[in-house]
Parts: C-alpha cells; sequence; structure tokens
C-alpha cells in the first residue's frame, strides 16, 4: 500500500467527555469525522509514539464498528503502526481492552502500546443512535486528560489525515494474521478471540473451583443479562463452559449492533426483563426468582447486581466487595493497598476504609482518574455509582469481574452451608454489612436531554446559591424543619496525589451537618442536549433504622426537587 495525505477541515464539538468522544452514528458517518479524531490522536500521541506500535482497535460491536475499524487500521497503516491487533468480529469488552493491553504477548514478544475502543457504552446503538471512540494508553486506562485535551485542541486545527491506499479491507471475522507490505515495511493485522485472554485473567484472580461449588448447588440459581452488548461473548465462555451455569440462566446474550433495540443500561429502569425476572418489577413473574442476578451495559464495564427480590446499589456493592475481599478472592489474599471511589458515589466504601484501616481516595466521576492510583500501588478496589465496580487488575471498569467478585462472597459465606437448609443470600451479606457499618441510603436523579442552556443556567444557580449558607438553610427549613443544616457547599476540585494535575469543577456538593450529601452534575457521556444528575445519600448508623425503603428514608429529596428553579 501507498500513503496518502487528505486535506481535511475540522469539525466542532470533537472534545472527549467523561470517557472518549460520542455522538450520533450520523454523526460519525460525515466524510473526514472519524478520521480527523483519530489522526488528532495520532498527532497527540506523537509520531516517536505511533511509528512501530501495536495498537488494539475494537469494542462493543455496535452500528458502524465494522466501518470504524477497516477506517482506523488504514489510517493506523499509513501512520507507521507495526501491528493492530482485533478481537474477533471486532468484539473486545471495555476490560477485555484493558486486559489485552496489559496481558497479551504477540509471538515475537511485543505487547500493545495502547488501543482505540469503539463504544459508547451504555447509550443505545443503530442507524439513528450513538457511536463513540475512546483511547487507551499502555496502562491499560483511559487516556488522561492532558492527552484527551490535546486530542481535542488538534481536532480544531487539523489539515490533514493519513489513510494507507491499496490496502484491503482486512476479514476480521476469521482468527489469524494477515501481513501487507507497506513503505516502510511490514504491516500486520492479527484478529484473535476476544475471550481468551480475559478468561485466562479471571482465573487468575477468582477461585473458579469454589465459584462451580457454589453454581452447582440445587439451591443457588443464577441469572445474567448481557442487554445483547458485547458481554454475552465472556458470560458463555465463563459462566456457562468455566463455571458449570445452565445455558438457560444466559438472557439476552448474543451481542447485537443495535442492542435489540433497547438501552445497554444496567440498573432498574433499563434492564426491565431481569428486574421482572429477579421478582423486583411490577410484573412478577410466578416462578420463584433465582437467587441471583446480574446484568451489564453495552461495552460490558457496567454491572448490576440484584439478589431475590433485592437491589443491592453499586456504592454498596463496591464497599461490601472490598470489605470481602480479603477473605473471600484470591487475587487480595495478601491485603489491600488502598481504595476508591468517585466524589458522587455514596460514603459506604468510606465507612469501610476506615474500620479497615486502609488508605482511602475520592476522585472525579470518571475512571480515569483511578489509573494514576493503581499504577502507583495505592489502590486496589474502587467504584463509582452508575454502577462501575473495578479493581487494579485492570485499569477499566469490568462487569464481569464485579459479578465474580459477588459470586466468590457467596461462595465464601456459603462455603460451609452449601448443604444447609437455606444458602446465606445477596440480601442476607448486604443487611449483615449495614449492621456493622451503618447504611448509606441513596437515589440518583437523571434528567435527560434537557436544554443545554437551561441546565447550565441551573447550575450557575447553585453555585450562586452556595454563597449564603443561610439562604439554603431557610429554604430547607421552609420545606422541612426535621432536616439537619448544610454546613458546607462547594464545586468539587481534586489534586491527583500522583502527578499533581487538578480538575476543577466536578460537581456542585451541599454538604450537610449529618453526614448527608446532595450533588448535582452535567453528564459528560450524553451526545446531544445536556443531562442534569442529581444524587442524594444520607447515613444511618442506628442498627435499627437501616431497613427502611430508601425513597422514605431520603427526606432530603424533597428539599432536591423543591429548591430547584
Ligand atoms: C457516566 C457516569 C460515570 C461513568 C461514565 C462512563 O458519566 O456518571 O460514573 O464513569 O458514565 O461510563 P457522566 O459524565 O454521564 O455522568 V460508561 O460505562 O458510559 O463508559
Ligand atoms: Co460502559
Amino acid at each position: 500500500f501507498k500513503v496518502a495525505r487528505v486535506e481535511t477541515t475540522p469539525f466542532d464539538g470533537q472534545k472527549p467527555g467523561t470517557s472518549g468522544l460520542r455522538k450520533k452514528v450520523k454523526v460519525f458517518m460525515q466524510p473526514h469525522y472519524l478520521q480527523n479524531f483519530v489522526q488528532s490522536t495520532f498527532n497527540a500521541l506523537g509520531a516517536d509514539n505511533v511509528r512501530g506500535a501495536t495498537l488494539v482497535v475494537s469494542g462493543d460491536g455496535r452500528y458502524f464498528s465494522k466501518d470504524a475499524i477497516q477506517i482506523i487500521i488504514k489510517m493506523a497503516a499509513a501512520n507507521g503502526v507495526r501491528r493492530i491487533w482485533v478481537g474477533q468480529n471486532g468484539l473486545l469488552s471495555t476490560p477485555a481492552v484493558s486486559a489485552v493491553i496489559r496481558e497479551r504477548v504477540a509471538a515475537d514478544g511485543s505487547k500493545a502500546n495502547g488501543a482505540f475502543i469503539l463504544t459508547a457504552s451504555h447509550n443505545p446503538g443503530g442507524p439513528d443512535e450513538d457511536f463513540g471512540i475512546k483511547y487507551n494508553m499502555e496502562n491499560g486506562g483511559p487516556a488522561p486528560e492532558g492527552i484527551t485535551d490535546k486530542i481535542y485542541s488538534n481536532t480544531t486545527t487539523i489539515k490533514e489525515y493519513l489513510i494507507a491506499e491499496g490496502l484491503p479491507d482486512v476479514d476480521i471475522s476469521t482468527i489469524g494474521v494477515a501481513s501487507f507490505a507497506g513503505p516502510e515495511g511490514q504491516f500486520d493485522v492479527d484478529v484473535f478471540d476476544s475471550a481468551s485472554d480475559y478468561v485466562k485473567l479471571m482465573k487468575t484472580i477468582f477461585d473458579f473451583q469454589s465459584i462451580q461449588k457454589l453454581l452447582s448447588s440445587p439451591k443457588f440459581t443464577f441469572c445474567y443479562d448481557a442487554l445483547h452488548g458485547v458481554a454475552g461473548a465472556y458470560a458463555k465462555r465463563i459462566f456457562v463452559e468455566e463455571l458449570g451455569a445452565q445455558e438457560s440462566s444466559l438472557m439476552n446474550c448474543v451481542p447485537k449492533e443495535d442492542f435489540g433495540g433497547g438501552h445497554p443500561d444496567p440498573n432498574l429502569t433499563y434492564a426491565k426483563e431481569l428486574v421482572a425476572r429477579m421478582g423486583l418489577g411490577k410484573t412478577n413473574t410466578e416462578q420463584e426468582p433465582p437467587e441471583f442476578g446480574a446484568a451489564a451495559d453495552g461495552d460490558a464495564d457496567r454491572n448490576m447486581i440484584l439478589g431475590k427480590r433485592f437491589f443491592v446499589t453499586p456504592s454498596d456493592s463496591v464497599a461490601i466487595i472490598a470489605a470481602n475481599a480479603v477473605q473471600a478472592i484470591p487475587y487480595f489474599s495478601a491485603g489491600l493497598k488502598g481504595v476508591a471511589r468517585s466524589m458522587p458515589t455514596s460514603a459506604a466504601l468510606d465507612v469501610v476504609a476506615k474500620n479497615l484501616n486502609l488508605k482511602f481516595f475520592e476522585v472525579p466521576t470518571g475512571w480515569k482518574f483511578f489509573g494514576n492510583l493503581m499504577d502507583a500501588g495505592m489502590c486496589s478496589i474502587c467504584g463509582e455509582e452508575s454502577f462501575g465496580t473495578g479493581s487494579d487488575h485492570i485499569r477499566e471498569k469490568d462487569g464481569i469481574w464485579a459479578v465474580l467478585a459477588w459470586l466468590s462472597i457467596l461462595a465464601y459465606k456459603n462455603k460451609d452451608n452449601l448443604g444447609g437448609e437455606k444458602l446465606i443470600s445477596v440480601e442476607d451479606i448486604v443487611r449483615q454489612h449495614w449492621n456493622i457499618y451503618g447504611r448509606h441510603y441513596y437515589t440518583r436523579y437523571d434528567y435527560e436531554n434537557v436544554d443545554a442552556g437551561g441546565a447550565k443556567e441551573l447550575m450557575a444557580y447553585l453555585v450562586k446559591l452556595q454563597s449564603s449558607l443561610t439562604e439554603v438553610n431557610n429554604i430547607i427549613k421552609g420545606i422541612r424543619s426535621d432536616v439537619s443544616n448544610v454546613v458546607h457547599a462547594d464545586e468539587f476540585e481534586y489534586k491527583d496525589p500522583v502527578d499533581g494535575s487538578v480538575s476543577k469543577h466536578q460537581g456542585i456538593r451541599y454538604l450537610f451537618e449529618d453526614g448527608s450529601r446532595l450533588v448535582f452534575r452535567l453528564s459528560g457521556t450524553g451526545s446531544v442536549g445536556a443531562t442534569i444528575r442529581l444524587y442524594i445519600e444520607q447515613y444511618e448508623k442506628d442498627p435499627s433504622k437501616t431497613g427502611r425503603d430508601s425513597q422514605e428514608a431520603l427526606f432530603i429529596i424533597y428539599f432536591a426537587l423543591y429548591a430547584t428553579p
């Protein structure tokens, strides 16, 4: 092939958000749109880092992925990349990409330098829905702000991109290596099994035998919903083939370009079928629900954990995993280096860290902030309220890892009880946890697709309101007199303890005297308009009061809803 230089002009708005660039498919399909972003990324990395590199290119398989992969392969070849790794059919979950970057070694001993991940995660897919792209670094984690800022600035000045001419489309459906001759030498595209590297890594972390024992107990029933995302490609391999779960326990596990028309977001709203099967929905099944259920998002980095008729909040989930990891998960048997959560995530993890005397960090929303802590050996387990949980085994959140962590805890708690009358359930484990550590009542409201200008105004108003706590408390007392006082209000700012970089305006916080919190943020993952997120949390230490319904307990919610103009 030859290298062609194609003239181009900048597009507005190619600024990576919380997790890469996300836009409507139609926006991405405009001539040069994807190309501009990819070239801007190569330019941000620098020719020295791109020449001779090995890059992973794959994603959650959403609509336009296959075309995008061919374009990126041709552009990589033209920019002097030595070799591209592609998961079969272009499928790799986001955590699997991270694992492949960190673990996979080519026949000649080389490892990957980075990855283009093609996903818009939990956003719907299809011709009228979303596409996304993000770049991950050599450590397997999302590019830090220093790089994404550079990428964005390059997109505003770009004049040309490089693309290989005479390089045929590569067959990504068949495993094997295809080699091509370019002006600078050989260029390879290596198509490999999407699951092997990831499955191998999971087996080094968890005790598969003890999970298998749990799954084979007649008292334990299990189901997993991939919402037609890429998790399906891993679920069958791990839960059925490795751990012996019934094939019928898998729901929506065939990856689809449009996620079957659904919204691949594992929460109580969008994972309707699973929620009903677990006995939580309105359409309660007549059958006895399974003991354990879980779901993943489109790119399989998120997870929702459910027990029989019981929902585990993600904030509780990470706290419970951290509290039990050393005993239940072999990877952590030597102890935890530290734990971390994103700012809006409830403080359930803080209480565990304090009780177990662990290093603790609070970072802004978005997984990229955990990476530095993990690279520096300061953090083993971390999580976000947005159904993201993970550990330093990779540098992304990991949906299937979280499920295996919960199965490990259940297996550990029931290890002498598998023949007993009744298994210790997910709900038992959560209630025991609340008894020891207290409970953080928690809820989040999303106001999706609202007017971007109006959302900005609301945020500005909420910041302005912070200058007078007296006024804030007057508003609250006017609605409920039994609410404790707001004692502090600010915009969250983070200084990375490893590299000293500062991230400002990371969410508007109202902190109450009794530890309750109200947090407002604008989403950074939407593709149109704005989404306002409101996070509400209240702490209850008294074990006799940790069993209430969370909507009833969260009385400060009224303040939140009435005080917003
Ligand atoms: C959301 C979540 C955030 C998460 C991000 C990416 O961001 O709140 O916690 O890290 O999505 O998740 P935002 O800016 O919309 O609030 V994923 O699974 O979409 O890559
Ligand atoms: Co995701």
